[in-house]
């Protein structure tokens, strides 16, 4: 098997049931493998809600790690939609000139790091600085802010132990704690500045409130990218003609971005918790249990997605549902999508070959499936 090839682990139990159960820390949640389904379910959000106890639609569980809300992930409309406005338009200032310029600036000098040295480790060398410099942009302070962040590694949540490591989330609440007392103190034109002076429904944002919106900035665009851009690079390297198509046809950029996203799907599923008796695939989900909608699964529908499981890097209709689906679609998609269409670019137009020394690759355990999502160490050769 090639190592850019993902394969589907939940072909099999699609076709033939729909659904499929997993187990998680005695929370059992109901897997919902197709994709209309997954949609229809995404858009039921009174029937599954999302604002369920903290940490609960995450799958594995994070209630045991946190009790501060995301925002807007884990709140239902009505109020979701009063947060959601509030924070659209600074989501999308990638969108920017000058956030475009800067981000630009970014990947470029990465990728000329990189050209420069024998042999890297893309998780830790590449995706990892490359996602948390990014972020300095989108919360909008200095770039130095990034090395601590890279110091955390990976993911916030997880240590090489531990799947849910409460020492290590402490660290990231405990920063943000301060950094938003920080931003009380000395005023800014940051994120958390601009969070401390919004007002909702007529009132001022609480501190709680600000703190849930940066958590959620943190913890839900850090592994997500870092599998993208890692397993992105991996692709190249084995489709060194896909790199100069890219090149030659600049205008293919944001259909490759969407194509790799569907296939590498680097979030693997939501959970939501039922609010009342229901049923899904002609199976029973209980009021207060929850369901997953796959987005993984979902876009390798073979009913939707014609080989789903080839990259097709020009594919034209491509409804995957990486970002989610519903009121709750990402709110970093915009982010993502900049960090990875200005990735193509750059690598299209300085890279000739990336040369495959070593991967180990990083296998999910669902239960009754395992899912490759990414790699816990791919070291390459960036070749001009
Ligand atoms: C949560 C989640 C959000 C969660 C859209 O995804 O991402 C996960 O990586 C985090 O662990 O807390 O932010």
């Amino acid at each position: 098997m090639k190592i850019s090839e993902f394969p589907d682990p939940f072909k099999k139990e699609r076709e033939e049931k729909g659904y499929d159960s997993i187990n998680d820390q005695n929370d059992p949640a109901m897997v919902i493998l197709g994709h209309k389904n997954v949609r229809k379910c995404a858009h039921q959000w009174q029937t599954f809600q999302s604002g369920a106890k903290p940490g609960r639609i995450v799958i594995p569980s994070e209630v045991n790690i946190r009790d501060t809300r995301q925002i807007p992930f884990e709140v239902d409309p009505p109020e979701h939609k009063s947060y959601r406005n509030l924070l659209e338009d600074w989501f999308k200032r990638p969108l920017q000139e000058d956030y475009k310029n800067k981000l630009t600036a970014q990947i470029e000098n990465i990728v000329d790091e990189v050209l420069n040295i024998d042999t890297i480790e893309v998780v830790g060398d590449f995706s990892l600085p490359l996602q948390s410099r990014a972020l300095t942009l989108l919360l909008n302070i200095p770039y130095a802010e990034a090395d601590l962040w890279i110091s955390w590694g990976t993911h916030v949540f997880r240590s090489d132990d531990s799947a849910l490591d409460a020492n290590k989330a402490n660290i990231l609440y405990n920063y943000i704690d301060a950094k938003i007392d920080d931003a009380i103190e000395n005023p800014s034109d940051s994120l958390y500045s601009v969070l401390l002076n919004s007002e909702i429904d007529g009132r001022k944002l609480t501190k709680e409130e600000v703190k849930g919106v940066i958590i959620l900035t943190f913890a839900g665009g850090r592994d997500t990218v870092i599998n993208a851009v890692t397993n992105s690079i991996a692709y190249f390297s084995e489709h060194p003609n896909s790199l100069k198509a890219l090149k030659e046809n600049p205008a293919m950029i944001n259909n490759a971005v969407e194509e790799l996203v569907r296939y590498f799907t680097p979030l693997t599923q939501m959970g939501r918790v039922a609010t009342k008796d229901t049923q899904v695939c002609e199976h029973a989900v209980k009021a207060d249990s929850r369901i997953a909608l796959n987005w993984a699964s979902a876009n390798r529908d073979e009913r939707v997605f014609e080989n789903p499981n080839e990259v097709v890097l020009d594919r034209k209709v491509n409804p995957h549902v990486s970002f989610g689906f519903g009121t709750h679609n990402c709110l970093g998609a915009t982010h993502a999508r900049q960090i990875l269409r200005i990735l193509l670019a750059t690598l299209s137009e300085k890279v000739t070959e990336i040369k495959i020394v070593a991967a180990k690759e990083n296998i999910e355990d669902l239960g009754n499936f395992k899912r490759k999502v990414g790699f816990d160490s791919l070291k390459v050769q960036f070749k001009k």
